[in-house]
């Protein structure tokens, strides 16, 4: 009774392991060559000091509606602790995640002008607009090879470039990967950083670039509803949110 009682537990607990590491989310980066430690998600906030919001688990959003879907849940600023990463317009960035386990989806990154100091912006009523995206690369859905494989081959990394023409200000740096290997059940794993931008540029977005997280995506995208399974012959998919802004 006792040993069952104890191997129970046992598997509890390795199960438990699984499942932090199904999921995940950016880990560290490296901004313009200089490299800064994400937000230890699991742990307390407090003490901690990131350029990252705050993140509380490697669990997906499944709803894509939901009001923290911006910045991952809780998605506060860090009080003392939050820090910004400077860096130049035209910039590269590079995002790793831990050992990623999904690779059926798009990876998508985002901007926001804070209009003013990032660490005390709302980042649900920011103005998003996407600087990247990568969907389907070749193959059918279900077996071909998608940005999220990429990814994985990459050392599960992202590496992208700040639009050089892009205004200086403080901004909202987002990463955001939708894995859809689970029919009916999208898993979106969105990421932010605080971003101090410099450089000679003026360009802004706007219109149909700008979106609200939520309000970018609904349930009946054909990007979020997609059940690859179901469409062994498809080899389009349609990346979820507005068009990319280049500069
Ligand atoms: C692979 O990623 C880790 C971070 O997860 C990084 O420290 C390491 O430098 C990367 N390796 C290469 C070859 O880029
Ligand atoms: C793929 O193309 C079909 C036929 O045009 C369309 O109905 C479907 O919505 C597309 N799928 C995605 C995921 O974009
Ligand atoms: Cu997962």
């Amino acid at each position: 009774m006792k040993s069952s009682t104890l191997l129970t537990a046992f598997t509890f607990a390795a199960c438990e392991i699984a499942q932090v590491l199904a999921h995940g989310g950016v880990l560290s980066y490296n901004i313009g060559g200089q490299i800064y430690q994400g937000f230890r998600s699991y742990n307390t906030p407090v003490g901690q000091s990131s350029i990252q919001r705050e993140w509380d688990s490697y669990d997906p959003i499944i709803d894509p509606m939901h009001p923290q879907i911006s910045c991952n849940l809780n998605g506060a600023n860090l009080g003392s602790g939050q820090l910004s990463a400077t860096v130049a317009a035209g910039s590269k960035v590079l995002a790793w995640w831990n050992q990623w386990p999904h690779n059926l989806g798009p990876v998508m990154v985002y901007m926001a002008n804070c209009n003013g100091a990032c660490t005390t912006a709302n980042t649900a009523s920011l103005n998003w607009f996407k600087i990247e995206e990568a969907g389907l690369i070749s193959g059918t859905v279900d077996k071909g090879t998608w940005a999220q494989g990429q990814l994985i081959t990459n050392n599960n990394s992202w590496t992208t470039t700040i639009p050089a023409s892009l205004a200086p200000g403080e901004y909202m740096l987002r990463h955001e990967l939708l894995s859809i290997h689970t029919p009916n059940q999208p898993q979106f794993y969105p990421n932010c950083a605080q971003l101090k931008l410099t450089g000679g540029g003026s360009a802004q977005p706007s219109g149909s670039y700008l979106v609200k997280l939520p309000g970018a995506y609904k349930a009946s995208d054909p990007g979020v509803t997609l059940d690859v399974y179901n469409h062994p012959t498809w080899t389009n998919y349609t990346i979820p949110g507005p068009a990319v802004w280049r500069g």
